[in-house]
């Protein structure tokens, strides 16, 4: 989990999260709300839990839209949490049986998204922690590290390993990850709500509700 000391209160999330609506699904950022405000956005590989994640983040089941077929988000979505702050759903990667054009478009257009958004100001980077850290993920992260773009990372689907196994888990990704400056990680569970109240303090952090 976090860093935190022991004893150290939770803090409930703001209650923006609950009021997430839908705004625009678009194949590219062009073509997708003014960059302006806050944004922060779900990356990882294809069918790591993002969309479940934000559904269990916003109290909405049906916010996005989530499958046991892998590639199933292909644009990038933006959700409305108000006026002047959105969550954004990005295109999974490394889903081989894309055909090889399209993964190539959708790469440019996450990638684009990611270098040159102004009101990103963070990524929720998504891993199964039972097989954190491909070689994309790592590759995910030196790339946001070199834009210094902040990255928090959920291990998700938390509730498929026993708890020695998640921990050894965790443990190997803070290792991984103790040579960046802007990173960090905790366990999550889309299905039983475990972290969430940590993924909530690290978006308002983002989101500068305090
Ligand atoms: N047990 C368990 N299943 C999960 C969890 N999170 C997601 N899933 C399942 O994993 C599958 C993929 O979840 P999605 O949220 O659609 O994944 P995604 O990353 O948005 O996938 P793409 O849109 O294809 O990139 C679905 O069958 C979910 O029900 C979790 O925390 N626990
Ligand atoms: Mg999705």
């Amino acid at each position: 989990m976090l860093n935190m000391k022991p004893g150290t209160p939770l803090k409930h999330s703001h209650p923006v999260y609950q009021q997430a609506e839908f705004i625009c699904s678009v194949p590219k950022m062009a073509n997708g709300p003014l960059d302006s405000g806050y944004e922060i956005a779900f990356a990882g590989r294809s069918n790591a839990g993002k969309s479940s994640a934000i559904n269990r983040i916003t109290h909405q089941t049906g916010l996005a839209r989530t499958s046991k077929t892998p590639g199933r988000t292909q644009h990038l979505v933006f959700f409305k949490l108000d006026e002047n702050h959105r969550l954004v759903d990005l295109p999974g990667y490394g889903f081989a049986k894309v055909p090889g054009h399209m993964r190539q478009r959708w790469g440019q257009h996450m990638a684009q998204y990611i270098e040159n958004r102004l009101a990103l100001k963070g990524i929720i980077l998504l891993m199964d922690i039972r097989h954190a850290m491909t070689d994309l993920d790592q590759r995910m992260l030196d790339w946001c590290d070199s834009l210094q773009r902040p990255v928090h990372i959920l291990l998700t689907k938390a509730d498929k390993l026993k708890f020695g196994a998640a921990k050894t888990s965790l443990l190997k990704v803070q290792k991984i990850i103790s040579r960046y400056n802007k990173v960090s990680v905790q366990m999550f569970s889309s299905k039983s709500g475990d972290g969430l109240e940590e993924v909530w303090q690290i978006l308002d952090k983002w989101n500068e509700y305090d």
